[in-house]
Order: structure tokens, then C-alpha cells, then sequence
């Protein structure tokens, strides 16, 4: 009886630990009126920024120390990028440089 009752409790802890795998998060910028809306976002390792531009014009979305570069965003045109490593990432538009936005990435795991 012990032995049924401990593989139950394995299995409830591979549904947990699945299902926190499964939490990763997807967060929207928009790009708009020539900014990024928001300007700086908080994110966990493993989750992924879209930016979409909603702009008439093409911009960018371009990394200021080369973790990602997206190409020009007509409007519409959107740009995903998996943030896997803790840490700061500012960018900015390669064609409008004034446009700044960061990323910052907390570590996923602990609690
Ligand atoms: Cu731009």
C-alpha cells in the first residue's frame, strides 16, 4: 500500500514539474509612434517578446550587444525572440537609433 501511495505522489510531481515547463510565458511589445510600448519589460528565462510594429514605417528591433536582430518590420510584421539567459538586454531601431527599449530577464527557477 506505501508503494502504490509513493508512485502516486512521483507521478503528481512530474505532472507539477511538467506543467511549470509548460508555463513559459509569450509578452507583446508594440512598437508605435516610434517607441516600445512598454519601454522595458521584465521577463523569466525561457519566455518569449514579440514585437509588433504598428507603425506605417519600418523599424527595427536590434540588440545593443548582438543577442538578436530582427530585420525591418514593415507594419504588421512582427519578430519573436526566447530569452534563455538572466541578464539586461537594452535595444534599440537600427533605422530610427533614438528608439531605445529593454529587456530584462530574471532566472526561472528557485520558488
Ligand atoms: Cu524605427
Amino acid at each position: 500500500m506505501k508503494f502504490v501511495i509513493a508512485r502516486a505522489f512521483g507521478a503528481m510531481v512530474l505532472l507539477v514539474a511538467s506543467m511549470a515547463a509548460a508555463n513559459a510565458a509569450n509578452i507583446e511589445v508594440k512598437i508605435d509612434n516610434f517607441s516600445y510600448s512598454p519601454q522595458t519589460v521584465t521577463v523569466k528565462a525561457g519566455d518569449t517578446v514579440t514585437w509588433t510594429n504598428g507603425d506605417d514605417i519600418p523599424h527595427t528591433v536590434t540588440s545593443k550587444t548582438g543577442a538578436f536582430r530582427s530585420k525591418a518590420l514593415d507594419t504588421d510584421d512582427k519578430f519573436s525572440f526566447t530569452f534563455t539567459t538572466p541578464g539586461a538586454f537594452p535595444y534599440f531601431c537600427a533605422l530610427h537609433p533614438h528608439m531605445t527599449g529593454s529587456i530584462v530577464v530574471e532566472a526561472s527557477g528557485g520558488t
